[in-house]
C-alpha cells in the first residue's frame, strides 16, 4: 500500500515517521510533481496539481476537520473522503469557547484593564439567565462545545440541519427555526462547516436578532462572518463585542479594521489545533478500516458539502 503526504504548511518528517511507525506494512512518502501513484492520500491545502495526478486515490484523508477549501478542488471521483473526527480538537474548542464567554460573561476583560491602571473596582454580578448562549452546529465539537458551556449552567441554546436531543441544549434546526434560535441567543458561537448554504449567515440580518448586547464567538471559518455587518454592529453598540479565530483572508492582513476595534478579541487560527499522534493513530486506523472494506466514521458527503 503507498500513502502520499501532501499538506502545505506542515513540517512533513514528523508526520511521515508517525505513518511509517503506524502503518509498518505501507510505503509512505512526500509527495513531489511527478511521484508515483497511491493508494490514500494525507492533505491539507494541496495544489490541484497533486490531484490532477493521482485520480486513483482511494481515499483522502483531511488533517483538519473543516473539507471547504479541500471541495473546491476536482479530486478523484471515486477517493473516499475523510475529515478528522476529533482527534482531540473538541476539548480545545470547548476550552477556547468556555474561555471567551467566561471572559466576557464576567468581565475579565474590563477587570483586566482596570487593574492595570491600579483601579480595585468591582462589578455587579451578572445573571447567567440573561446570557442564554448559542452553538450554530451542533457536530463533533459544536456538541463538545454546547456540553462544556452547560455544565458552566448557561443556558445553551443549538442549531443544526437536522433536530438533536441533547442533554441541556434546545435544539432548533433548519432555516425555518434559525430566527427563533437567534432571538433566544445572547452570545453566539459558529462551529457550522462553510458550505454554499452557510458562507455569510453571521450578517446584518441574522446578527440583528440576538438579544440585546450580544456578542459573537466565530470560530468556524471567516466567510461565514460578514465583516463590514459585524464592525456597523459594534460602532452602533447593538452588539457588545467578538471573538474571532477564523477570517476571510488569513494571516488577517496588517490593514485590516478588525485590528482596531477595541470590542474585537482576535487569535490567530488556533481554537483547536491539529494534534499529531492523535490524528495520525485516527487516519491509520481508518486506512485499515478500509482496507478491510469496513466504512469509518468522519466521511465527508461532498454533495452536502461537509
Ligand atoms: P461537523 O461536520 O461534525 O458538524 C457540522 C454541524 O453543522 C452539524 O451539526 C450540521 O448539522 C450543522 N450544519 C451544517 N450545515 C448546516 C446548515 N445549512 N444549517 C444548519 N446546520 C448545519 O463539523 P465539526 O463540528 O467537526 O467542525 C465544524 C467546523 O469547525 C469545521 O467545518 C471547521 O470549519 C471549523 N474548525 C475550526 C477550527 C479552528 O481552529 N478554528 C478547528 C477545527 C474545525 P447536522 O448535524 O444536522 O448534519
Ligand atoms: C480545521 C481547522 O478545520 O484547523 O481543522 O480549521
Amino acid at each position: 500500500m503507498r500513502i502520499a503526504f501532501c499538506c502545505t504548511g506542515t513540517e512533513p518528517e514528523p508526520w511521515l515517521a508517525g505513518l511509517r511507525a503506524a502503518l509498518p506494512q505501507a510505503q509512505v512518502a512526500l509527495w513531489q510533481p511527478g511521484a508515483g501513484r497511491a493508494d490514500y492520500a494525507l492533505v491539507w491545502a494541496p495544489p490541484q496539481q497533486f490531484f490532477d495526478e493521482q485520480p486513483q486515490l482511494k481515499g483522502v484523508f483531511a488533517i483538519g476537520a473543516g473539507v471547504d477549501a479541500l471541495l473546491k478542488l476536482r479530486l478523484p471521483p471515486n477517493a473516499t473522503v475523510v475529515r478528522l473526527d476529533d482527534a482531540g480538537m473538541a476539548v480545545q474548542m470547548a476550552e477556547y469557547v468556555c474561555h471567551a464567554v467566561i471572559r466576557h460573561f464576567r468581565e475579565f476583560d474590563v477587570y483586566e484593564a482596570e487593574t492595570r491602571q491600579g483601579h480595585w473596582t468591582s462589578h455587579k454580578p451578572r445573571k447567567r439567565a440573561d446570557f442564554p448562549v448559542g452553538v450554530m452546529g451542533l457536530g463533533v465539537l459544536g456538541q463538545r462545545v454546547a456540553r462544556a458551556l452547560s455544565q458552566f449552567e448557561f443556558p445553551v441554546n443549538g442549531w443544526s440541519r437536522s433536530p438533536k436531543a441533547l442533554d441541556g441544549v434546545r435544539s432548533f434546526s433548519g432555516p425555518a427555526q434559525l430566527d427563533d434560535f437567534l432571538a433566544a441567543s445572547r452570545v453566539l458561537v459558529n462551529l457550522l462547516p462553510l458550505t454554499l448554504d452557510t458562507q455569510g449567515i453571521m450578517n446584518l440580518a441574522t446578527l440583528s436578532r440576538l438579544r440585546p448586547g450580544g456578542y459573537v464567538i466565530n470560530v468556524a471559518r471567516g466567510a461565514h462572518l460578514v465583516d463590514e455587518d459585524l464592525l456597523a454592529l459594534l460602532d452602533s453598540g447593538q452588539l457588545a463585542g467578538a471573538t474571532l479565530d477564523v477570517f476571510r483572508v488569513e494571516p488577517l492582513p496588517p490593514d485590516h479594521p478588525f485590528w482596531r476595534q477595541p470590542k474585537i478579541t482576535i487569535t490567530p487560527h488556533t481554537a483547536a489545533r491539529t494534534l499529531r499522534a492523535t490524528s495520525i493513530a485516527q487516519i491509520a486506523g481508518k486506512i485499515e478500516a478500509l482496507e478491510r472494506g469496513e466504512s469509518v466514521v468522519g466521511r465527508v458527503d461532498r454533495g452536502r458539502g461537509y
